[in-house]
């Protein structure tokens, strides 16, 4: 018999259904012996929630997320909200005792971030940060390959997130979907939403990072506001790229863009290693390339990976070898590992801590770019 496990879920938005359909599907994929239960769905809007609710079928619905956190037939807060309302929530969730999986960016900055931390810490709650590319099979393969010391040293890390949909002048910022042009929602523009992707994944493979200089901009200076139906300054970064230096010694680049006209969500990383690179793009998420110097002279040379077979992680719990998974299916994972390591005791990566050091990244990334300096990653 599973053990039921009631999630409450605050948001409606795009995050609010990817998080939906994972609870939705986990359970008949893997064999697990906790089964989420969608049990409440919380928006301010009341008729947006009662919709929601409806398509996705929660029992019920809540529009002011603190009388979930009074339920005790509530186990898991789910923070699929914008940026600003993150730290308030986890906070008083954690105080509730309730389990947290929260949307990334952790925080609006690391000082909200590490509140959050010493939250979850002090009353031992589970705690997750959807960081989801981790999960897509082809990444998780990227990163055992370099566990299992394939690449040897590692030399340059290179990623980008690319977007173009922010490109129209008349545009406006904040709100529904659009909250993310918003500073005040959001904290920073593509440095907080696509890089910290980028740099999550990077620690993750590569380790911490030490160093970085940036450079950031804002092509439109001013959108209307939804909030307040006036012309206000663009406050988040438009674009941004940065160099940055790991403790193990290599280097990277990374750029971010939502002015890259042609590219929805180009997601891209390569690293080159002394014995082999490996390249990954989630245009192609299904593909991982390699190349492997040690190969026979003849025939080496870029292949590439489908990584769909038995033996590739997580694809073993879905179709037969050969048929691929998408973007959907790095949320199912996410929540199949936080349930087994509620099992397990090994709690599910990232955790609001480990999620801390993309969030200092992303600050020192930020302050690099205002003052023109190189700044020194502050993890503590
Ligand atoms: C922004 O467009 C966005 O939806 C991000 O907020 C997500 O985190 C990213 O995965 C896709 O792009």
């Amino acid at each position: 018999m599973k053990k039921k496990l009631n999630i409450g879920l605050i948001g409606c938005g795009f995050m609010g259904r990817t998080h939906s359909n994972a609870y939705r599907k986990v359970s008949n994929f893997f064999d697990l012996d906790y089964k989420p239960v969608l049990k409440t769905i919380c928006d301010r809007n009341e008729e947006k929630a009662k919709k929601f609710a409806d398509q996705w079928d929660f029992e019920s619905i809540e529009t002011d997320w603190r009388k979930l956190l009074e339920r005790d037939d509530i186990d898991v807060i789910d923070i699929c909200t914008p940026n600003n309302l993150h730290a308030e929530m986890a906070i008083a969730a954690a105080e509730a005792g309730k389990m947290i999986i929260c949307e990334k960016p952790l925080a609006m900055n690391t000082a909200e971030g590490k509140a959050m931390v010493d939250a979850v810490e002090k009353t031992n709650v589970a705690n997750l940060v959807s960081y989801n590319y981790r999960r897509i099979p082809a990444v998780t393969l990227a990163k055992n390959l370099i566990d299992q010391g394939k690449l040897g040293k590692i030399y340059h890390y290179r990623a980008n997130f690319l977007q173009d949909w922010t490109i129209a002048t008349d545009l406006p910022q904040g709100g529904d979907g659009l909250w993310r042009l918003d500073a005040k929602e959001a904290g920073s523009g593509v440095t907080g939403d696509l890089l910290a992707h980028c740099i999550d994944t990077a620690i993750w493979l590569n380790g911490p990072i030490k160093e970085v200089t940036a450079m950031t901009e804002t092509f439109v200076k001013e959108r209307q506001s939804v909030t307040s139906g006036k012309v206000e300054p663009v406050k988040i970064d438009d674009a941004c790229a940065f160099l940055a230096r790991f403790e193990n010694g290599s280097l990277a680049i990374f750029e971010s863009t939502r002015y890259a006209r042609g590219h929805k969500a180009l997601y891209t990383f390569e690293i080159n290693g002394q014995n082999a690179s490996i390249a990954w793009d989630l245009h192609d998420l299904h593909r991982l390339s390699w190349f492997d110097h040690r190969d026979e002279g003849q025939t080496r040379g870029w292949r590439s990976i489908h990584v769909t077979d038995g033996e590739h992680p997580y694809m073993d719990k879905w179709w037969v070898p050969g048929l691929a998974i998408g973007y959907e299916h790095s949320f199912v994972h996410q929540v199949a590992d936080f349930l087994e390591g509620l099992a397990t005791g090994t709690p599910a990566a990232p955790t609001f801590r480990d999620a801390l050091m993309t969030q200092a990244v992303c600050d020192a990334v930020l302050s690099s770019a205002k003052n023109k300096t190189w700044e020194t990653v502050q993890y503590e």
